[in-house]
């Protein structure tokens, strides 16, 4: 028979039905037997007693998270007995037939029948698909799909295509170091990405005019509550826009995210306050300030838009670098000072950074779409001729290819995933995270590789340090 949902049953009142799934709990009153079954869509109470012995004796022989098949019919339970908190709370389902799918036979590491935030996180992640049963992050998984779902929608109906780019390729900076993998080419590397930048550029300069991708993207860097280093960008890039087109459809899209997905939960201020680098500094100490009025309400969500940073900062070693990021356009009232290389620490980007209740949660800008601004970005931060041509000669060229004015933008998705979700770090968003140490007790990763491998790809490993 065709296997039905729990959340189905209310539908079959009175008929006979198969349905499958995990033992969520068991409650034994001596001569009567309840369980309740959970699926995807839910729980359902199945019950069993004397009247059909067989059913009744294999209910009793299983335990919390087996893997069952019940076929029986579905009553409607009195009045008084409705239970409004489950998917098919005004029915039940007398057993008639159990078939064991698969009997856990190790013991559970916890329970998932109740919240596991209070358990050791490591052995959650160990256990991760374990975990996943647990109706918290359960939900948390799901509201990822239903979120890039509707992001999808959105962007198509605006005309946007989704494009993948490479994951194998050279490094692009971003401010963070690179995950670097070795290739039977002796001696050469590719790197993953940090993001997509690169790419997301010469598809503009390819004619693709509307991208995005939900984009993987690696950064070596220490893990914290909102940082994990492989995590997903809602990465997007335009061209013949300006900053204002991106913001402002980027501010739409936020706004639907919210008021379909999280209706309970209550946008302070539409349009989002823009508030300037210098003045988010000076008034907030942080350049993601929380502008929350209330910041112990869970459901008031404060956006903001973060303009005018400088475009440089200084080095320890006193020269200039990029404070986010080296392909983007000065503002157009500074692309003159940029050009002659004056009062750099004045000038000021294009860059607009996203943030709510205190996290910067996407940051983009209008890029340098004339090869010369790019180069003199570059020589500002004392690349020589040289190190710009073998590391960006590529963009350079395709600059030089007929290239549009472009920006874009890309939103930090787990971050975002956290706040809706009230989450207090992205590892619980992230279906299958890494611990704060950046490892993964799942698979037991990162983890030794043999010799052969090694030398296979031209390395050896050096001597540990005495
Ligand atoms: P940026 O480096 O600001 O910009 O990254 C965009 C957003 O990604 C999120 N983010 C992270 N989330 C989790 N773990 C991390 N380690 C991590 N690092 C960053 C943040 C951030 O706002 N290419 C540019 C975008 C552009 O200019 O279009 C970029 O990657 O929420």
């Amino acid at each position: 028979m065709t296997r039905i949902l729990a959340a189905q049953t209310p539908e079959h009142i009175g008929e006979t039905v198969t349905v499958a799934g995990w033992v969520h709990r068991v409650r034994d009153h001596s001569k009567v037997l309840f369980i309740d079954l959970r699926d995807r869509s839910g729980l359902l109470q199945v019950v069993a007693g004397g009247w059909t012995p067989e059913a009744y004796a294999a209910l009793k022989e299983c335990g919390s998270e087996d893997v069952i098949e019940i076929t029986g019919s579905v009553a409607t339970r009195p009045e008084k007995l409705i239970n409004p908190n489950i998917v098919s709370g005004t029915v039940e389902l007398q057993a008639a037939s159990v078939t064991v799918l698969n009997k856990r036979t190790t013991p559970l590491p916890f329970l998932v029948d109740e919240d596991t935030s209070s358990i050791d996180e490591e052995l959650r992640l160990e256990y991760r698909y374990l975990d996943m049963r647990s109706d918290r992050m359960r939900a948390n998984v799901r509201a990822r799909a239903a979120m890039f779902k509707l992001i999808r929608a959105f962007l198509d109906s605006k005309d946007f295509t989704e494009i993948e780019t490479p994951l194998l390729s050279a490094a692009t900076p971003e401010g963070a170091r690179d995950f670097i993998v070795p290739t039977r080419a002796k001696g050469k590397f590719f790197a993953l990405p940090q993001s997509p930048q690169q790419f997301k550029q010469l598809l503009m300069v390819g004619g693709m005019e509307r991208y995005y991708q939900v984009a993987k993207c690696f950064r070596d860097e220490d893990s914290r509550k909102d940082r994990q280093p492989e995590f997903t960008q809602i990465d997007m890039e335009m061209s013949f826009v300006e900053q204002e087109d991106v913001i402002s459809l980027n501010e739409e899209l936020l706004i639907k995210l919210v008021t379909e997905l999280y209706p309970e939960k209550r946008i302070q201020q539409v349009p989002f306050p823009r508030i300037s680098y210098a003045e988010a500094m000076e008034k907030y100490g942080t350049d993601r300030p929380d502008m929350r009025e209330n910041p112990e309400d869970p459901n008031l969500l404060a956006f903001c838009w973060v303009l005018d940073f400088p475009f440089f900062e200084k080095t320890d070693a006193g020269g200039w670098t990029f404070t986010h990021n080296p392909f983007s356009q000065a503002k157009p009232e500074h692309v003159e000072m940029l050009m002659k290389g004056e009062s750099i620490g004045d000038i000021l980007t294009t860059q607009y950074d996203v943030a709510l209740n205190g996290f910067e949660i996407g940051g983009g800008s209008i890029r340098a779409h004339r090869p010369e601004e790019l180069r003199q970005t570059f020589s500002i931060m004392g690349y020589s001729d040289e190190q710009v041509e073998a590391g960006f000669g590529h963009m350079l060229k395709a600059l030089t290819l007929g290239a549009p004015p472009h920006g874009g933008i890309a939103w930090g998705f787990d971050r975002l995933v956290m706040l809706l979700q009230g989450e207090p770090n992205i590892r619980e968003v992230i279906p299958f995270a890494k611990t704060g140490e950046g490892q993964d007790p799942l698979m037991a990763a990162p983890s030794a590789v043999t010799m052969s491998s090694l030398s296979e790809v031209g390395l050896a490993l050096l001597p540990d340090k005495k």
